[in-house]
């Protein structure tokens, strides 16, 4: 058994770990669970991780949930697979920034505005507002190709996954420059093995049900 474990459910926002251990080519093992079935709110798994989320891995020993966190923390384990700019590139800190940006800003934007919540004043919001949030994200990648310019990083992997599913779940528009840019992640291999692994698994579980 590899001593990186991936807890994971089809069709969460675990996927993007997944693409992430399959752009690394790290060892790891899953935990798969069904969320429809209620498993991550089992005792067996709140032991784990007591948020009774998806994604969260477990690392020798020691636990590592949100995905900007486990994305960091994958990236320079496996460094050599260059998805993270070193601490001295001066793409350290822009790689940073979108990482966070997403867990602090993107995600609680989306999901105010998705279910329609009123609105917080821009001065009391932590993401100033909606339209903001993905104004600025859709410049950044209208710059493109990738988040930090030419250099694709795990950075993307995480933005992609998301755009993806936010947009395919119509929360999020599907803007030109977002949708140049989920082809461009989502045709490489590692996104395709990941999926194709996703579609098997819940396929598993629905025969199972
Ligand atoms: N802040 C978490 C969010 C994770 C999350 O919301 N995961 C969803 C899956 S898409 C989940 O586990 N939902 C199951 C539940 O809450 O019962 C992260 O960034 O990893």
């Amino acid at each position: 058994m590899a001593s990186l474990i991936l807890h994971y459910a089809p069709q969460s926002r675990s996927l993007g770990s997944l693409v992430l251990l399959e752009e690394l080519g790290a060892p790891y093992d899953l935990h798969v669970m069904s969320l429809n079935d209620g498993d991550q709110r089992q005792p067996a798994y709140l032991a784990i991780n007591p948020m009774g989320k998806v994604p969260a891995i477990v690392h020798n020993g020691a636990l590592i949930t949100e995905q900007a966190a486990i994305f960091i923390y994958l990236a320079d384990l496996f460094a050599q697979a260059a998805l993270a700019p070193a601490i001295d590139d001066p793409l350290r800190g822009p790689y940073l920034r979108w990482m966070v940006f997403y867990g602090s800003c993107f995600e609680p934007a989306v999901v105010d505005h998705s279910l329609q919540r009123e609105p917080a004043p821009k001065r009391r919001s932590p993401y100033g507002s909606y339209d903001e949030v993905l104004a600025v994200v859709a410049a950044q990648l209208a710059k493109g190709p990738y988040l930090l310019g030419e250099r694709f990083s795990a950075a993307d992997v995480l933005w992609a996954s998301a755009l993806n599913w936010t947009t395919h779940f119509g929360v999020v528009p599907l803007l030109p420059a977002f949708k140049a840019y989920i082809d461009r992640v989502t045709s490489r291999p590692a996104y395709k093995q990941a999926t194709a692994k996703d579609a098997e698994l819940l396929a598993r579980q629905e025969e199972g049900s």
